[in-house]
């Protein structure tokens, strides 16, 4: 079969090879003619589409979410005159915590970057099930506008994220229901967005693709895929009780009528714990996609890092209970679940330090995706080590509902999977766009946005162990917490500046950044291979898959040299610029 070759230098995309060997490798697609346009949008069943679109929605629900975060923090700086009722602020953290959670860090990770990237990475011409893809996105935007609708008819869901009864059942406004539908959306688009990926990666992979060759980022896809499949109904199983009770006078969670209001409790979790490894994972395979590429060198451990991820979607079943600490569970049933939280800090921890080493005596490229994934590293590290504090069930019985709690979640959901989507957006754009974003922008983002992430949250760490409790719309002036909330609002407008920096950079270099070539940062993985923006046939030839690295064992073979090929008196390697886009010439 004719093999796939790395373009001469400056000759844009590889040469064609005959179609009819392709076929007999591959099922026939017939490339699919989509209307163009705002049409073409709305119709289409393309997994690159598919994928623009999760990105974009989630960008747009971080922008919302963040504005609601916000209003928090300065309804916190003032808590002598607050400008908003107890009721309107639990609706803002409500609504601010769902979005982010299930809005944002969930679609742009499966459904944005999952969707584009896998089939390209794996070799493939789109995802199992293309209809049942659009599907599964169209479901999103009818339930970000069911939840936040409640704002306009008597007041959104205001019983956090959570929706603990009997505080969900008994709350009379329609938003709480509301809520509970749009999650109850989400839910089912994960679950059929799960079974695409699934499909897709155990049946699509390009010949010679072997489990031990797939790249870590697809490894990680297919984890966080598998936890979606099993957990995620039981999430829905509990909204429907709760909407049951709420509306059809069942009592599933009235202690007073046989119901048992922690039962819900251990429905949810047994969903939210190993969601937070939904939330995570796919940013971990982002990093683990990003670090060996900007340090020259392979991952270090391969297989401990794909395997930890399956390590996690498993161990991460048995870990729940430990957001239940104080409802009164038998002590022997607390040490176990402490334990368990220990035994799922391995895997995590055999990534960070595999990180490491693969940054250890590489020769660093410290370009944005390399510097927002050092940023990843370090920050879910502090957030990690916090959550250990509150596995102690005694430590925990102090800090449980604390702002140490809060801290502790956003430095492994702000710290690890934003600082990780920004990793994957500067990484990744060029490839989806067809343009490099600014550089210089993209540090100024960065700086800013790490000085703000640690003013606006550090200081958390020190108001939970002072006592400040979270879900409070305000505090009396004596307990001395206002101090660290005036750092921490001024911590988040610095981070809502920083972002404004990075949207900015989007935008000009989308419309007027420079070509990107096909392989601006000497990747190794096929979506390198193919041009920027890639057809929608994504590959006419595939390489045969040696290794989990292809595209730099082709330029090793082309070009006799990982980085490509070697041009002017210096030594350095020609930049994609100067030289028009092939693989194998890095933007140094
Ligand atoms: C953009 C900067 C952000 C700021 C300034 C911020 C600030 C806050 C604050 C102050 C609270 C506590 C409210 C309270 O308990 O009274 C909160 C709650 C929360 N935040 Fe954020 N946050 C930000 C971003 C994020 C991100 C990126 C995520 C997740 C990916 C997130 C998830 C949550 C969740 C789940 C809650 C709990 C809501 C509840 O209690 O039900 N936040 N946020
Ligand atoms: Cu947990």
């Amino acid at each position: 079969m004719a093999t796939a070759e790395l373009a001469p230098r400056g000759s844009g995309p590889a040469p064609a090879v005959a179609p009819r060997a392709l076929a007999e490798t591959r099922p026939a697609v017939a490339p699919h003619r989509e209307p163009r346009g705002l049409a073409g949008w709305l119709v289409t069943v393309d997994h690159k589409r598919i994928g623009i679109l999760y990105v974009v929605s989630a960008l747009a629900s971080f922008v919302l979410a963040g504005l609601m975060a916000l209003l928090i923090r300065v309804q916190l700086a003032m808590p002598e005159n607050p400008p908003f009722s107890g009721e309107v602020y639990n609706q803002l953290f409500t609504i601010h915590g769902s979005m982010m959670l299930l809005l944002v860090v969930i679609p742009i990770g499966v459904g944005g970057f999952g969707n584009y990237f896998v089939p390209l990475m794996i070799g493939a011409r789109d995802m199992a099930f293309p209809k049942l893809n659009a599907l599964s996105f169209w479901l999103v935007p009818p339930a970000a506008v069911i939840m936040l609708s409640g704002f306009f008819v008597g007041g959104a869901a205001a019983t956090g994220w959570t929706a603990y009864p009997p505080l969900s059942v008994v709350d009379p406004k329609i938003g709480q229901s509301l809520w509970a539908i749009g999650v109850i959306l989400l839910g089912t688009s994960s679950i059929l967005g799960s079974i695409n990926f699934i499909v897709t990666i155990l049946n699509m992979r390009a010949p010679g693709m072997t489990l031990h060759r797939m790249p870590l980022f697809v490894w990680a896809i297919l984890s966080t895929a598998v936890i979606q499949l099993v957990g995620t109904p039981a999430l829905a199983a509990m909204l429907f009780l709760l909407l049951l009770d709420r509306h059809f006078g069942t009592t599933f969670f009235d202690g007073r009528a046989g119901g048992d209001p922690v039962g819900y409790q251990q429905g949810f979790w047994f969903y939210s714990h190993p969601a937070v490894y939904i939330m995570i994972l796919p940013f971990f395979g982002i990093i683990s996609e990003v670090l060996p590429v900007f340090s020259r060198k392979p991952i270090f451990g391969y297989k401990a890092v794909a395997y930890s991820s399956a390590a996690i979607a498993l161990i991460g079943f048995t870990v729940w209970a430990h957001h239940m600490l104080t409802v009164g569970l038998p002590v022997s049933v607390q040490s176990a679940f402490m334990l368990l939280t220990m035994v799922v800090a391995i895997p995590t921890g055999m990534k960070i330090f595999n990180w490491a080493a693969t940054l250890w005596g590489g020769h660093l490229v410290f370009k944005a995706p390399l510097l927002f994934a050092v940023g990843f590293l370090t920050m879910f590290v502090i957030g990690g080590i916090s959550g250990v504090f509150t596995a102690v069930a005694p430590l925990d019985w102090e800090l449980h509902d604390t702002y140490w709690v809060v801290s502790h979640f956003h430095y492994v959901l702000f710290g690890g999977s934003i600082f990780g989507m920004f990793a994957g957006l500067y990484y990744w754009l060029p490839k989806m766009t067809g343009r490099l974003l600014h550089e210089g922008l993209a540090k100024w983002h960065f700086w800013l946005l790490l000085v703000g992430f640690n003013l606006t949250f550090f200081p958390m760490y020190i108001l939970g162990v002072m006592g400040m409790q979270r879900r409070i719309a305000s505090y009396p002036v004596e307990s001395g917490f206002l101090p660290w909330n005036l750092v921490e609002t001024v911590g988040a407008f610095v981070m809502a500046f920083a972002t404004l920096v990075f949207f900015v950079n989007l935008i000009v270099s989308w419309r007027s950044g420079p070509a990107a070539g096909n392989d601006p940062w000497l990747g190794d993985t096929l979506e390198w291979l193919t041009s920027s923006p890639p057809p929608a046939y994504n590959f006419l030839s595939l390489p045969s898959i040696r290794s989990p690295r292809p595209v730099r064992d082709l330029r090793i073979q082309q070009y006799g040299s990982a980085n490509g090929p070697v041009s002017g008196s210096n030594g350095h390697h020609a930049t994609a610029e100067s030289q028009g886009s092939t693989v194998g010439t890095a933007a140094s």
